[in-house]
């Protein structure tokens, strides 16, 4: 069995072997792409322009081949460790309020943002499954969560007239919370993980090709793709709330915001309130990685702590040349 066969998961204690088994149309694909050594994988793959690993590239071709989008489908689309668990928790809470209005049995105190808003390429249809949808969310729209560049996003998804909701979180914060998340299963020091994801070499990297899809898409379709960052819904929850709710097709009424359900809905989904639910603290929700890994510190800026000024330097000035011209700035510092 080669080597990426399985795919294969380093582990504080060396490489274990996980159960995600990689078809043979799989893993021709695989041998025809660029590769280089991975993070948490033995190798990533740049598959359509993208660097991911094995079980994704396979998981994404599925969701390519089958997905079948409906009109009023929402998407949930970030780079990793971009604010997605945060994402899901809002939108989740916002589209289903009448179903789930906020009282003690809300389904965020017993669930993980990540098991009430599926991933594409990690749940659904990871593991070359094709996942029955007709039941899925049946009472409102079907909410789904991916970190699948946009140009690779199904057909469908693109065509349908669906909304897709991306969430950007500055480069700096966002490798640094990979390498809390990841980096003491990877091979590689903090300073060469730096290196390779300024060389885009990261999951779902690079970071600017992601980015601007995502962007150039919001510009030319802003009724179907909004573009948040993790930045100012930090700097301002309450108003960036409001735009989600009203461009998910859920505006708040006079009503609700008098009463002050904006507040409570932040207040639900704060970092803070979740980081403390029991659900929060134990469990799994994402293979391999237990909740609690989720909620680390959710703050802007605290990258300060762990890259020398010369290494913020040299991601800043990459970024400034491939964003060059588009108009997206990111915040570095709150
Ligand atoms: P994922 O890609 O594995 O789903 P994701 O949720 O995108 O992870 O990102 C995790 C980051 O969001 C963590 O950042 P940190 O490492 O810098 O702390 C996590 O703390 C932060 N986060 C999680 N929930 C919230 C929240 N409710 N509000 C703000 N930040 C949050």
């Amino acid at each position: 069995m080669g080597i990426d066969s399985l795919a294969k998961i380093h582990s504080k204690d060396g490489v274990e072997a996980k159960e995600v088994q990689i078809t043979d149309e799989c893993k021709q694909l695989l041998s025809s792409l660029p590769k280089e050594i991975g993070w948490r994988t033995s190798h990533l793959y740049q598959y359509q322009g993208f660097w991911c690993q094995p079980a994704e590239i396979q998981s994404i071709v599925a969701f390519q081949k089958h997905f079948q989008s409906y009109e009023n489908d929402i998407i949930l689309a970030t780079m990793p460790k971009s604010g997605t668990t945060w994402l899901k928790a809002l939108a989740f809470t916002v589209v289903n309020r009448d179903r789930f209005p906020l009282s003690n049995k809300h389904p965020l105190l017993t669930s993980n943002p990540h098991d009430l808003v599926p991933f594409f390429e990690y749940k659904l249809y990871a593991n070359n499954q094709i996942p029955d949808l007709t039941k899925y969310n049946a009472g409102g729209p079907r909410v789904f969560g991916t970190h699948i560049p946009f140009p690779s996003l199904a057909n469908t998804a693109k065509k349908s007239n669906c909304r897709v909701v991306y969430l950007c979180r500055n480069p700096l914060d966002t490798f640094i919370s990979s390498w809390h998340f990841i980096g003491s299963m990877s091979p590689f020091t903090l300073e060469e993980a730096f290196d390779m994801c300024c060389k885009g070499v990261i999951g779902f990297g690079p970071f600017w090709d992601h980015m601007l899809g995502y962007w150039k898409e919001s510009k030319e379709n802003p009724e179907n793709l909004l573009f948040l960052t993790y930045e100012c819904l930090k700097e301002d929850t309450v108003f960036h709330l409001k735009r989600l709710a009203k461009f998910l097709g859920f505006p708040f009424s006079m009503e609700e915001e008098r009463s002050g359900v904006v507040e409570k809905i932040v207040e639900l989904c704060s970092f803070q309130n979740l980081k403390e639910m029991e659900v929060n603290k134990k469990g799994k929700s994402i293979k391999n990685f237990e909740n609690k890994m989720l909620f680390r510190k959710g703050e802007v800026g605290d990258w300060v702590n762990y890259l020398s000024p010369k290494m913020a330097e040299k991601m800043s000035t990459i970024m400034k040349e491939k964003l060059c011209g588009s108009g997206l700035k990111f915040k570095l510092l709150p």
